[in-house]
């Protein structure tokens, strides 16, 4: 047999051409685009200290945005691959023999070969990401995060540089052959524009299989919508009870609420916060992972249990659960956030007493949250 590796002229149809390279480009960048800043306002919701507050309203505003990056990170798949394949051949386009020549060419291929890799790792890691697959022991946020700006920074770069080239071509025909390689003019049964639209048309389906997580109308062709509708209330269940590490007996009879401010300390039986005054809201959970459902959840107002221990105005508050294992026990919930009136430790999901795997006794509903934030089997509230 004989292998060689493939030449430059090898590669001879004329759908991979720059001019549609430019094109898929341009929906490329949008989506990169818009994953990378709804990315930035998911990281900051999370962030351990907030210079600016994240806003409590509009409730809804970190459905849209995680919605947004999760299908903006799936549109892209399709779009990065087909990019791929037209400019593939340029691989093997001979090396330059002079200094100078190379020196740019090394530098050209160094940094797109950033700029891909970095952009495969993330399309990688965030598609396993939601579909609740961490096949790796990093922390997935900070990672995740830091290689945004190597993706972006790689693209800003990449534009750049190409910015002629993109001008010339997006000004001419998609059809318009001056830039592209002598021997890239086989016809094949796809016209350049069939390509691009083929490449949207996959964009769209993606966006398809994974929107129904948010957008319930859709959740029958969702194939990869891993967490669909089904729960008690219509909202998924994330992580169970038995999961979490948590005894059902930690729940039961002996189970305690805890607030704290200082000295100051109130504990409650789930009989005393059903006591209280009681209010309906209705609030979405919306994860991390892209998946999102509405709740009408029951229960009592954060601001009332924390004017039990006389907490002044202002104060962040530090929620607790009974979890003993893996990540996401406790959470940190903002001033703004403590102090609106929609914020719950709710008890009730849909008139119905919590589910042992919703969160039962107590959790956290509050609007505009990641979903990572609402804590579930809250047992200490401490002001900070
Ligand atoms: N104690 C605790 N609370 C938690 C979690 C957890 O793992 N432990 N998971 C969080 C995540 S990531 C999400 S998306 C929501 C999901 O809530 P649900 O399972 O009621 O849908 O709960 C949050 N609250
Ligand atoms: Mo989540």
């Amino acid at each position: 047999m004989n292998v060689r590796v493939p030449a430059e002229s090898d590669f001879t149809s004329r759908l991979r051409s720059p001019a549609v390279a430019a094109r898929i480009g341009v929906w490329l960048g949008i989506s990169f685009g818009v994953c990378f800043v709804t990315g930035l306002i998911s990281h900051y919701a999370q962030a351990p200290s907030q210079p600016v507050p994240f806003p409590t309203s509009p409730f809804w505003g970190y459905r849209v945005t995680q919605g947004l990056h999760i299908a903006s990170g799936m549109a892209a798949i399709p779009l990065l691959l087909v990019k791929l394949w037209t400019v593939y051949p340029l691989l093997f386009r001979p090396i330059p023999r002079q200094v100078r020549a190379l020196a740019l060419d090394l530098l050209e291929k160094g940094s797109i070969a950033v700029l891909v890799s970095a952009a495969i790792f993330q399309l990688v890691t965030g598609l396993a990401n939601s579909t609740q697959w961490y096949p790796w022991s990093f922390s997935f946020r900070a990672t995740h995060y830091a290689m945004a700006w190597v993706v972006i920074g790689a693209l800003v770069v990449h534009i750049a540089v190409k910015l002629p080239v993109i001008r010339d071509l997006l000004g001419a025909d998609i059809d318009e052959t001056s830039h592209d390689r002598p021997e890239a003019v086989d016809e094949g049964d796809l016209t350049r524009r069939g390509l691009v639209r083929t490449a949207l048309f996959g964009s769209t389906l993606a966006v398809l299989a994974t929107a129904g997580a948010t957008v319930p109308w859709l959740r029958k062709v969702s194939v990869l919508g891993v967490t669909t509708g089904d729960g008690p209330g219509g909202v998924p269940i994330n992580r169970t009870l038995v999961e979490a590490g948590i005894d059902e007996i930690a729940v039961g009879e002996s189970y305690r609420l805890t607030v704290t401010y200082g000295d100051a300390e109130v504990v409650l039986t789930r009989d005393d916060l059903a006591a209280m005054t009681q209010h309906v809201v209705e609030l979405p959970i919306a994860c991390v992972e892209g998946w999102s459902a509405t709740g009408t959840w029951g229960g009592v107002r954060m601001r009332d249990l924390l004017a039990l221990v006389e907490a002044p105005a202002g104060s962040d508050v530090r929620v607790r659960s009974l979890q003993t294992r893996y990540a996401f026990g406790t959470s940190l919930l903002w001033s703004n956030f403590a102090e609106d009136d929609r914020t719950l430790l709710a008890l009730e999901l849909d008139g119905e007493p919590l589910s042992f795997d919703h969160g039962y006794p107590c959790r956290v509903i509050a609007p505009n949250r990641p979903g990572v934030r609402q804590t579930k089997w809250v047992e200490r509230l401490e002001v900070l």
